[in-house]
Formats: structure tokens, sequence, C-alpha cells
């Protein structure tokens, strides 16, 4: 019977790094990287330059989403205790401007209560180059990785460049995020560690995402997966059902379950989230649901290995280069691309907003993005 326990509050923390190194409020913008409506985010390039004039920092903004207490009206705030007064969007606090009336219709600016207002928030410094590629994320494309592809291309490029794990080792060796943890499976081979996502702001559950990390280190990705593993997956569909059951009191089928291919990071985990909210990255091209992957497995037991899977690769990132150079994957977009060049397309009100986040960019950014351009660009 593989050790279980639910959270590990009494675990010796005493070396888990609680605050950052450095004062966000110090941040200097150098550049917008990526400026999203539809999830309310906005993604920043800069310095923290009473540090480092040079470290590159991406700070990360997201509006919050709804938490259906914060609506509540049931309970009129003059009767409740002072102790148990929660925040809410309809109290004397609430600060409403109005846009305009006009006849049953009516727009307004509300600036609720200050704990209402709270913006999540995430950074990553001293960032890479390639996590300034992730971030700024611009024109993307299929990639048909066969078998001999993945063997030829993306397996070697992999093994010589990819994310840093030790974020991943810190979660399993408890050296960091260990009170966050939600649920832990000791078994060396088919347990694994259930914490929040970075992504997830810990509030709300009805955008929970909780992130299935598996204590063995050898699996990099859906691909390495074949029918050994189909224990240790069954294990984690199982366990991890009821533990959002019991903490969250989620139902168990209305939680997607899912792995990216390709991740960001080659330490097999498995995304969570409910079905009913629409995550980053759920969309077909990137997601395969657990569900699949077992019943995969169960069919073919090295399906994985024999698959041609697609992915997306990002412009800036290496590994379109090199897939571009043996397949021409840039071709079919080059001539498109050439016309665009010639003069800034004006945005039209049908287009995605993807698309216009890439004429933003466009725009805005300098040629390349590099560390020198950090240290030329004085701080305004
Ligand atoms: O695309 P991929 O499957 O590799 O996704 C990796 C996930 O890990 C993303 O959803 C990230 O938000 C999440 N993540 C990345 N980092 C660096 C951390 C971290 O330090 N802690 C936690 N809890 N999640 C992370």
């Amino acid at each position: 019977m593989p050790e279980q326990v639910e959270s590990s509050p009494k675990l010796n923390v005493s070396s888990e790094i609680k605050s950052p190194t450095y004062d966000l409020t110090k941040f200097c913008l150098k550049r917008i990287l990526n400026n999203n409506s539809k999830f309310k985010s906005i993604t920043l390039l800069g310095t923290f330059p009473d540090l480092s004039e040079t470290d590159a920092a991406i700070v990360v903004f997201e509006k919050n989403a709804y938490r259906e207490s914060d609506v509540a009206t049931e309970v009129p705030a003059e009767k409740e205790s002072e102790s148990e007064k929660k925040p809410s969007y309809f109290s004397s606090d609430l600060k409403v401007r109005t846009d305009f009336v006009n006849n049953i219709y009516a727009s307004f600016q509300c600036v609720p209560t200050q704990e209402l207002c709270a913006v999540k928030s995430t950074v990553v410094y001293p960032a890479t180059e390639k996590h300034i590629q992730k971030y700024s994320i611009c024109q993307k494309y299929l990639i048909i990785e066969t078998p001999d592809l993945y063997e030829s291309i993306t397996l070697p490029y992999l093994s010589s460049s990819q994310f840093s794990l030790d974020w991943v080792y810190n979660i399993l060796e408890h050296k960091q995020e260990t009170e966050r943890i939600v649920f832990e499976d000791k078994d060396s081979e088919n347990g694994f560690i259930l914490v929040p996502d970075l992504k997830w702001d810990g509030r709300n559950v009805e955008n929970l995402y909780l992130l299935g990390i598996v204590q063995k280190r050898d699996i990099k990705s859906l691909r390495d997966l074949n029918a050994s593993h189909l224990p240790l997956l069954r294990n984690f569909q199982q366990s991890a059902k009821q533990a959002i059951l019991k903490r969250y009191g989620l139902n168990p089928n209305q939680l997607r379950m899912y792995f990216h291919y390709q991740p960001s990071f080659y330490h097999l985990h498995v995304h969570i989230n409910p079905i009913r909210n629409d995550a980053p990255g759920i969309w077909c091209e990137k997601s395969h649901m657990l569900d699949t992957v077992i019943n995969n497995l169960e069919l073919v037991p090295d399906y994985y290995q024999r698959a041609t899977l697609p992915f997306v690769s990002y412009e800036g990132n290496k590994l379109l280069d090199l897939y571009d150079e043996r397949l021409g994957v840039r071709k079919a977009a080059s001539k498109d691309e050439k016309d665009s060049d010639q003069a800034p397309e004006p945005f039209t009100d049908d287009e995605q907003e993807e698309t216009r986040q890439c004429k933003r960019i466009k725009l805005s950014a300098p040629e390349e993005s590099t560390e020198a351009e950090l240290v030329a660009t004085p701080c305004a």
C-alpha cells in the first residue's frame, strides 16, 4: 500500500524560500510582450535595476476570476458581525461611475472594495531568452511529429536544450511549495504530488488549476509512456479525483485531466481543471486527455512510440527552426509575411485576438529581443 498524505503542514519547511530577492514595486518596464484581452492579462519584460541592470524579469499581471461568494447579497451587511464580514461587490464601499443610461440600458465603471481588486502576478526572474520567447508567443505553426522525426529532431533538441526542472524537483523533494501540497502519494513507481498550478490564484474553485507531478523522473512526456505505466496513470486518475472531491468538493465527472504535448517541462505531469472553465492551453492541438491516453495504451502498449503526434511550435523557438530546415514549415506563410512586412495592416473588427496581438507586437517590438537590448535601453 503506497504511503499517502493529504497535505504536509508538519514537514520541516525551514529551508523553504518564502520571499523573493526582488521588490515587485521596483520593476522597470522595457517592453510589453503580450497583452491578452481574452484572459485579461498583460506580460511585461523588464528588470529590477536595484538588483541588476541586465537580468531580465518577466512580470505577468492577470485579473482574477470572480468568486461567486463575492457577489452574494443574502446577508445584509449591517446584520453581519464584524468578524464574519466578507467583502462583497454589493456594499457601500462600491464606487460607481455612470458611463451612460439609455432607456432600460445602462453602463457603469465600478470600483469595488480594495480586497476584491487584487491582481494575480507571476514573475520569472532572472528570465532566460527561452522564457522571453515563451511568454511573447506570436506566430505559431503546427508540426506533424512522426516517431522518426521525434527521434531525429525533437529528442536531440530536448537533450541539449530545455527549461530547468529544478522547480519540479523542489516540489518532489519538499524544498518549495510544501504547504501548497494538496495530496501526495510517495510510491516511487506509481506515486505523484498534487499542487496548485502556478497559474491558479488559489482562491476560486471555479477556476481551480492543479498540477499532478509524478514521482518517477524518467518519463519526459507523453512520448515515453507505454503500457508499463498504466498502473501509474490509473492510480493517478483515481487518487487525484478522490483527493479533489475531498478537498474542494468537486465532482470527479466535472474535471478535465490532460497532458500537454509538447509540454514546456519534460518531467511527466498532468493538468487538472474543471471542464466548465476554459483554462489556457486546453486546445485540441496541445491537450491529450488522461482517459484517452490510458485507453490508447490499453489497446496498443507502445501507442505513443508509434503514433504521429502533432504539436504547436512558435516563432522564436529553436525547435521550429530545426523543423523548418527539414520540412519547410514556414514556407507557406513566407509569401503572406513578405506582403505584410511592407506596410503595417490596420486591425479589422472580425480578426482573432491572436492576430491582433501579433500585429501589435510587430508594430511595437524591436527586431530582436536580446539581453544586449536590455543593457542598452535606458530605464524610462
Ligand atoms: O506546458 P506544460 O505541460 O509543461 O505546463 C507546465 C505547467 O507547470 C504550467 O501550467 C505552469 O503554469 C506550471 N508551472 C510552471 N512553473 C515554473 C511552476 C512552479 O514553479 N510551480 C507550480 N506550482 N507550477 C508551475
